[in-house]
């Protein structure tokens, strides 16, 4: 990620004090550049700019009003129950000269501001129960002040995100083109995918798509797009690019991607990757205490569902990137996309073995909380 040098133009756009030369690249996103900058009035929150990927997010405008829409709600209800911070617990933009909540530069990138949440964390690997048990309490609360919006409000902005024919479709499509050379080296990756295809369709089908409701998701629940507090305490859900239509397993399944998988996402040595069972334990209590009064039977039978599809599409779309030659997820070497992909497998094929007992853990919550 480049380091800029036009920042005091580029700020001097939005409604802000910024100290230029404080400028420090941040977080570790794939996708969009993140960097951190002072206030100039130190008694005053600090800043994140980002520079909006826009050959992934095509219509800056509209995820723009989709954000602006979600920060709004959520500020509302928080307000309205007289719990909490909205300012704390809710991202608040910046918005520019012109009004808007984004700028377009000279060179035709986007940009946006917010502030950043001080005395905050945020986890690329769980380490404990109490943080997985906030992270789904968070996750989950997410989810059920958005309840009430309707599905087909939100613009899609980047349609058939979470389709899993549609991924498939693409690293089909990929391995024809074989851009990168690369699709000749990837044959055991091809074939176990495939064949494991036919057990991912559950949501595509029309008897499930009959049952479940459409709701505004988050899409993009990874665990360190939560931000806890020092006291390892929910904060504030992050990353809203991709707030859109789906179903709640998929936000379920994706934070579980993460969070029961003892190692990284792209670790390479895959004899280390272990399950750790009190971890998922821990973030679906969490997560169903929050959306148990809004969950459908059929919702939460479909969680698991999401647990096992969300790893295995997350591999599918590697995949298909390393055979493109990497040209959607940031990569740090050559191979990156492949190991990546190796460990979402290794992960998906353990989550697969111990089905059983992770839907009667979903299923014992969900009566606990039924009970009181
Ligand atoms: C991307 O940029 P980041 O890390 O927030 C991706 C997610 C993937 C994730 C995998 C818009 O998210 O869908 O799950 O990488 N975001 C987009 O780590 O494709
Ligand atoms: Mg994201």
């Amino acid at each position: 990620m480049q380091i800029l040098d036009n920042i005091p133009a580029l700020v001097s756009n939005f409604n802000c004090h910024v100290d230029a030369d404080s400028l420090k690249i941040f977080g570790s996103g794939h996708i969009n550049d993140t960097y951190f900058l002072k206030n100039l009035d130190t008694s005053d929150s600090d800043f994140l700019l980002q520079r909006i990927n826009h050959h992934v997010f095509k219509n800056v405008e509209k995820l723009t009003d989709n954000m602006c829409l979600v920060i709004e709600h959520l500020k509302d209800k928080i307000k309205k129950t007289n719990e909490g911070d909205p300012d704390k617990e809710v991202m608040t933009l910046i918005p520019c000269r012109n009004k808007k909540y984004y700028y377009k530069d000279e060179h035709g990138d986007y940009w946006r501001m917010c502030y950043f949440l001080k005395n905050t964390k945020s986890y690329d690997v769980v380490e404990t129960e109490k943080q997985a048990y906030e992270g789904g309490k968070a996750f989950g609360k997410f989810q059920k002040m958005l309840s009430d919006l309707p599905a087909g409000l939100m613009y899609e902005v980047i349609p058939n995100f979470h389709n899993i024919e549609f991924r498939l479709a693409n690293l089909k499509t990929a391995v024809h083109n074989n851009l990168s050379g690369r699709a000749e080296h990837v044959k055991t990756e091809l074939q176990f995918i495939n064949e494991h295809a036919g057990s991912m369709l559950y949501f595509q089908k029309p008897e499930q798509q009959k049952v479940l409701p459409r709701r505004v998701i988050h899409n993009d629940t990874k665990f360190n797009n939560v931000l806890l507090d020092l006291n390892d305490e929910a904060q504030c859900v992050i990353d809203l690019d991709t707030v859109m239509d789906g179903y709640v397993a998929f936000d379920f399944g994706d934070a579980i991607r993460t969070i029961i998988n003892t190692e990284a996402e792209d670790e390479e040595d895959l004899s280390k990757i272990k399950l750790n069972f009190h971890l998922f334990d821990a973030y679906t209590k969490g997560y169903l205490k929050e959306a148990n009064s809004f969950l459908t039977e059929s919702e939460v039978n479909s969680l698991i569902m999401g647990v096992l599809l969300l790893p295995y599409m997350q591999a599918v779309r590697f995949l298909e990137d390393y055979i493109n030659g990497d040209q959607y997820f940031k990569v740090k070497f050559d191979t990156h996309n492949l190991q990546r992909t190796r460990a979402q497998l290794q992960l998906f094929k353990m989550l697969n073995t111990h089905v059983e007992v992770l839907k009667s853990t979903i299923q014992n919550e969900r009566k606990a909380y039924k009970k009181n």
